[in-house]
């Protein structure tokens, strides 16, 4: 398997006015629309800026999280598989980036069912990838996802994803291909087993999602102690703000489906 953020494209949505009805678990108030937009398109140019030729799909205002492409499917440089999204608001997602999928892979494999999976619950290693199971993805699906994964060639292992964290990669991200970034609950996960994980500092678990594009590591902009701990260990990091997309539960690596 290739490096596993040696990315060079990536496809995005834009965010429709919908955006801002986006699911949240705790209820909490509507993101700023204007705000949102300027969050994603902040995010678009960093992904260019390292060098991603990057796709905006059109916004789809019948699907208010359609922005987050990450969770739909799952993209490899000699392939791709459309997942079955575990909220059923977002299953309708999925025949939208079907097209724009076939565009830029030869192999578009495909969930037929019946189990769930969402690629905000999957993190690529350089030799695997773990397959977090979680209120979006249970084990039907992460096992049909799997047996996808070795039609591609990629090993997979399931994994547990602490109560209350949404997706496995909300507690989660790779700092380098044997470096890992965790939230407390999720550091001794036994699929880390021969990794180093890295803690997110005290009260900044919401930054554990960042995303590594290249030698450069996407944090989300608040979170000032993780940014030194990461720039300590010699790693090039990417401020970017993240609030508005924050009240939508989403974090930096939602945002795109990279290969
Ligand atoms: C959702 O609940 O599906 C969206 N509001 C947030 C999706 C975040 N995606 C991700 O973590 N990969």
């Amino acid at each position: 398997m290739t490096s596993p953020y040696a990315f060079a494209h990536a496809l995005c949505r834009a965010p429709g006015r919908s955006a801002v009805k986006g699911i949240r678990a705790d209820g909490g108030p509507d993101p700023d629309f204007y705000g949102l937009v300027a969050e994603h398109e902040a995010y678009v140019a960093t992904l260019r800026e390292l060098g991603l030729s990057v796709e905006i799909l059109e916004p789809l205002e019948d699907f208010p999280d359609a922005l987050f492409t990450e969770d739909v499917a799952l993209t490899f440089s000699d392939g791709a598989i459309l997942l079955r999204p575990g909220a059923e608001a977002r299953a309708g997602e999925v025949e939208h980036i079907r097209a724009p999928l076939a565009a830029h892979h030869k192999r578009v494999l495909e969930m037929t069912g019946p189990g769930f999976a969402d690629g905000g619950d999957i993190l690529r290693l350089a030799d695997r990838v773990i397959i977090g199971l979680s209120a979006r993805t249970d084990r039907a699906g992460a096992e049909e996802l799997a047996d996808l994964l070795a039609d591609l060639g990629t090993r997979a292992e399931i994994a547990e994803t602490p109560p209350g964290v949404l997706h496995f990669k909300t507690g989660c991200g790779l700092i380098d291909d044997r470096t890992i970034l965790a939230v407390p609950a999720l550091a001794t996960c036994p699929q880390f087993k021969g990794l180093e994980v890295v803690r997110t500092p005290p009260g900044e678990e919401p930054a554990a999602n960042i995303l590594r594009v290249r030698d450069t590591v996407l944090v989300g902009d608040r979170w000032s102690a993780t940014h030194a701990m990461l720039a300590a260990r010699g790693i090039e990091v990417r401020p970017l703000p993240t609030d508005q997309i924050a009240h939508i539960d989403a974090g930096l690596s939602c945002m795109s489906l990279r290969w």
